[in-house]
């Protein structure tokens, strides 16, 4: 303010300036030509009418005389005149002449003696200052016959001079003025045509019109680039410590008040069985990746898990609102758990969402399979979960985390009832592509469905893509490519990739014993010669985890390398998985069928070359076998991650042990430093198990500290801390736009974090 008063004014004194300057430039050009004109009227005058006056003079007729210069003098701006003989007295001199300017006087101003004046060859003019005007004089010699008669004096009145100079200093004042208020008001129209139409064009700018974006282009790509460097350097200073639960606790309260997580899962994490001999109540761990990632978040988080109630003693263990407090022992969240008709699960989970979306989302050549009962099922059981949910949540605008392809309809239900909440929904299967996601009869309410989310989460940069070329192609929707978002009827849902992974440390490993130890009991356990070499794999039995093909490298390596055959051992732990889907049997029948295969081409009485451990086993005894391995072989045909990869390198804090893994994992895209295999090219698995088998330990430490470097740092309160930095920046932004909304501003958009 004090900037634009400072201004003011200094304008304001060079316009008063330049007036002046200006004024006093007329006013002497005027004065100037003035007597210029004065002077040569004069003169114009009295030589014209110096024969009338010569002859009469010369005769001493003064009344002649005085009558000539009497005619001359008619002007209303002469005074008088008067006739100096050469002796300097005067001889005649009008009515009007002034008495003070005698002939005397004149020759005096005119700096000569009485009879010099009438002697000069040249006229004389000036300025004399009388009591009450200002005159010009002109004193003109006249002579006949080259002889001096006298000089005649005229007398000016200079006052309408003075007037008109007056007068024209006024008006040059006045036009000063004008000018000035002329120019300043067109400078601010100019000034506030251009700023509107600058900031009209930068408003259409922020709500993404196409037209704006391309005029302001550089200012915009100069601005976005400025703030992404300094959300990079924030980033970066705020990553710059490790991701623990500790801090994921903090971010939560930090960023979003401390507000409850409620998560949407259908997988419990903790399922209650009954022991069909003793009837005791035990726990299980499911073995799933989406519980192993999720459940050390809700830890941390506290809020609620709603989830399927699938355990034959669930309904034994809940409280009568279905509620426990979990995990057993160390409460520190409740499980809310939802009912389930035989029906309603065999139509949503095994039917719509493993029979249809798993493989649709997968290519692994299943066929998926869509029937109208199953989506009926579907849509009916995303209900169910959804109102679970709104039963839990304890605000108008919760944080709700939805989890994984048997909820894609979940947020769009959320959002109808609760416009304000923060939906996340996380995917964590692959995204296919369109053409792979238009053989799917539903498709247009899936998509739908998951864009009533505010975030939507994959493991990777390319499944977004195919998500976003997806809702381009079946959806009326417009794709905001520049801030990963989609919008639609006025909602942005943000897609990004969140690689997932696992908690560091992991708890599993507090009591575990040093590796040697572990090594040695269950290579006990298996029957393993001290000097034998053992190869785990670890997977719920699922086609997409290539354990056919697994086996089927392992059977190559022993035909192309003897001297592993007697010495190799891989130990392969298979949960039973969606055994209700025919599918799913013929997996299992196949893979004991190259399993006694394997084993009988090259086993022999005290050697078994794959041990097929056809079971769920409690996570303290997975990590035993990843502990006791030489190498871990992820197969995977088709992954959205894969956590086996990853508790494979958190298990090695020895530091050895090699990874061989599938290029078609989310994971090959970040440990790097494994053996990146295809698995379908069997050559080139067995090749890859070779190596590892031989590997230096030098090579394997080098490749293992890596690889737990990167996993430490990336670590699952990573992913869940920058979901939720998102969800406090997209609450923020909802809840600014929520009060420029009410007072008619501009929204903002969404911005990428
Ligand atoms: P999953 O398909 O379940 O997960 P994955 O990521 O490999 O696959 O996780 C499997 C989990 O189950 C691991 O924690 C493993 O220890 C456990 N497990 C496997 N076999 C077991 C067994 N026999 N007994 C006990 N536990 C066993 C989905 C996606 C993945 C994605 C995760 C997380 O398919 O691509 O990585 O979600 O997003």
């Amino acid at each position: 303010m004090r900037r634009v008063v400072r201004l003011v004014i200094v304008w304001l004194c060079g316009l008063a300036l330049l007036a002046w300057l200006g004024t006093m430039l007329v006013e002497r050009t005027t004065h100037a030509w003035f007597e210029k004109d004065l002077r040569l009227r004069a003169e114009l005058a009295l030589r014209g009418s110096g024969h009338s006056l010569v002859e009469p003079w010369r005769r001493g007729d003064r009344e002649t005389v005085r009558e000539v210069l009497e005619a001359i003098t008619r002007d209303e701006r002469v005074l008088g005149a008067a006739a100096c003989g050469r002796d300097g007295a005067t001889f005649v001199q009008t009515s009007g002449y002034p008495a003070e300017l005698d002939c005397g006087a004149a020759a005096t101003l005119a700096g000569t003696t009485s009879s010099g004046l009438a002697n000069r060859v040249e006229a004389w003019h000036g300025q004399v200052q009388l009591a009450n005007t200002v005159v010009y004089l002109a004193a003109v010699p006249l002579a006949a016959a080259d002889a001096s008669i006298g000089a005649v004096v005229l007398v000016h009145d200079l006052g309408f001079v003075m007037r008109r100079e007056q007068q024209g200093r006024r008006f040059t004042m006045a036009a000063f003025v004008l000018f000035a208020i002329v120019t300043s008001g067109a400078t601010l129209l100019t000034a506030r045509l251009s700023w509107r139409d600058w900031s009209d064009a930068l408003h259409a700018q922020l709500r993404g019109e196409p037209r704006a974006r391309r005029r302001f282009l550089p200012l915009s790509h100069d601005v976005r680039a400025l703030i992404e460097r300094i959300v990079a350097e924030r980033d970066a200073e705020h990553d710059a410590t490790a991701w623990t639960p500790q801090r994921l606790r903090q971010t939560l309260q930090h960023h979003l008040r401390g507000e409850r997580v409620v998560a949407v899962a259908n997988r419990e994490p903790y399922m209650h069985r009954r022991d069909a001999s003793t009837g005791a109540i035990e726990v299980i761990h499911p073995a799933s990746g989406l519980v192993t990632a999720l459940e050390p978040v809700m830890r941390a988080c506290s809020g609620t898990w709603v989830a399927h109630g699938s355990g034959d003693a669930d309904r034994a263990t809940v409280d009568t609102r279905d509620r426990v407090r979990v995990p057993p022992g160390e409460e520190a969240y409740t499980l809310r758990r939802v009912w389930l008709s035989r029906e309603q699960e065999a139509g949503y989970y095994y039917g719509l969402a493993n029979e249809g979306l798993w493989p649709l989302c997968h290519v692994a050549h299943t066929r998926p399979t869509f029937r109208s009962e199953d989506w009926r099922h579907y849509r009916e059981v995303n209900q169910r979960f959804a109102d679970a949910v709104l039963e839990e949540v304890e605000s108008d605008d919760p944080i709700v985390l939805v989890q994984d392809y048997h909820f894609a309809l979940v947020p769009r239900i959320i959002r109808a009832r609760l416009p304000r909440a923060t939906v996340i929904m996380f995917w964590h299967i692959p995204w296919p592509n369109s053409q792979r996601l238009g053989i799917c009869p539903w498709r247009d309410h899936l998509l739908d469905g998951m864009l009533g989310a505010s975030i939507l989460g994959f493991h990777t940069r390319f499944d977004c893509n195919n998500f976003l070329d997806g809702v381009d192609t079946f959806l009326e929707a417009r794709i905001d490519r520049e801030r990963d978002g989609v919008v639609q009827q006025g909602h942005t849902t943000l897609v990004r990739p969140y690689p997932i992974s696992i908690e560091w440390p992991v708890r599993w490993l507090d009591a575990a014993a040093p590796v040697a130890t572990v090594r040695a009991e269950v290579f006990a356990s298996l029957g393993l010669r001290s000097d034998a070499l053992l190869g785990v794999g670890v997977d719920r039995l699922d086609y997409t985890k290539g354990v056919e093909e697994r086996l089927l490298a392992v059977e190559r390596l022993l035909e192309r390398c003897p001297k592993y055959r007697g010495r190799f051992t891989f130990v392969q732990l298979a949960a039973p998985s969606r055994t209700e889907i025919e599918r799913y049997r013929a997996l299992n029948d196949s893979v004991e069928a190259v399993t006694a295969r394997v084993n009988r081409r090259f086993g022999s009485a005290d050697y078994r070359p794959i041990v097929l451990l056809r079971a769920h086993h409690e996570p303290p005894a997975v990590f035993r076998f990843y502990r006791a391995a030489d190498v871990c072989y992820v197969s995977s045909l088709h992954d959205g991650m894969n956590l086996v990869a990853k508790e494979f390198i958190a298990a090695r804090d020895d530091e050895r042990g090699v990874l061989v893994l599938s290029r078609f994992t989310g994971a090959a895209r970040e440990l790097t430093e494994a053996l990146i295999v295809n698995p379908y090219d069997l050559d080139e698995a067995s090749a890859a198990l070779a190596a590892a088998l031989e590997m230096a330990p030098t090579e394997q430490r080098e490749r293992m500290r890596s690889l737990r470097g990167l996993v430490a740092e990336f670590n699952v309160y990573r992913w869940a801390g920058h979901m939720l930095i998102d969800a406090a920046r997209v609450r923020r932004t909802h809840r600014v736009n929520g009060r420029i909304g009410d007072s008619g501003l501009v929204r903002l958009p969404l911005d990428r974090g």
